[in-house]
């Protein structure tokens, strides 16, 4: 009997636990961003989950598996992008014209330098955080990198819809980033969320953008874009 116990008990040791997805749905209110109130874009929301008394604080991600933020029409692509700490992040340059990547916020300071088309510039971002990234030439260009410890997160897309995959049973504080609510409406809204081996109904998620307010972001010098040339042509068009 012992001996049969001895067994189950190191079948039951090897056997991994179940996980499966977490899913869920973003909606937000109270939006002065025309994409939100004409088409209903709820794209771009981060949502991850912290093992509560786990291992998180020591996860980090796949050095060989890079992610990437491509410049194509003047735009980064994806605009929002979620990856664990220390992942590399490509940005390939697609566009006819030179282009650069810089942030000088905290999450991480970094500068690609100007760099042709065709080319690409790679970014290992070691530090959690988030990360607003912008060109140096284009004022109009800006993305974020949310860099977590942990590997269960995902962004919703336009819909609103998310998917955490993998997620074994457990106990979690759900942390939800986005670009236009303030950080006290993202912090009021963590909770903890306890995953079993049953599932979960959706999660849904109502994110107020009250008091969001646009700033324009300086270059990496610290000051203010010089005119482009589209502005020059429309100013001097107009005298
Ligand atoms: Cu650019």
């Amino acid at each position: 009997m012992t001996w049969l116990l001895r067994i189950y008990f190191s079948l039951y040791c090897l056997l991994p636990a179940f996980a499966g997805p977490v899913n869920g749905s973003i909606r937000l209110i109270n939006s002065k961003d025309p994409e939100v109130r004409k088409h209903q874009n709820f794209s771009g929301v981060v949502v991850w989950l912290e093992p509560m008394g786990g291992p998180a604080d020591r996860f980090s991600g796949d050095k060989n598996q890079s992610s990437v933020m491509a410049q194509k029409m003047k735009t980064f692509s994806p605009h929002v992008l979620a990856i664990p700490a220390g992942t590399p992040v490509e940005f390939p340059n697609f566009d006819p014209i030179f282009h650069n990547a810089f942030s000088s916020y905290s999450g991480q300071v970094f500068d690609v330098g100007l760099y042709p088309p065709g080319k690409s510039r790679t970014v290992v971002f070691k530090r959690e955080g988030v990360v607003r990234v912008f060109c140096n030439i284009h004022s109009s260009m800006s993305a974020v990198i949310v860099v977590l410890k942990t590997p269960y997160y995902a962004v919703s897309d336009p819909s609103g819809s998310f998917t955490i995959r993998d997620v074994p049973p457990g106990e979690y504080l759900i942390h939800v980033y986005h670009e236009r609510a303030l950080p006290q409406t993202l912090k009021a809204m963590e909770c903890v969320l306890r995953v079993t081996a049953e599932g979960l109904p959706v999660m849904q998620l109502v994110i107020s953008e009250t008091g969001y307010v646009l700033t324009p972001h300086q270059n990496k010098f610290g000051q203010e874009y010089p005119p482009s040339e589209d502005q020059l042509l429309y100013s001097r068009d107009s005298k």
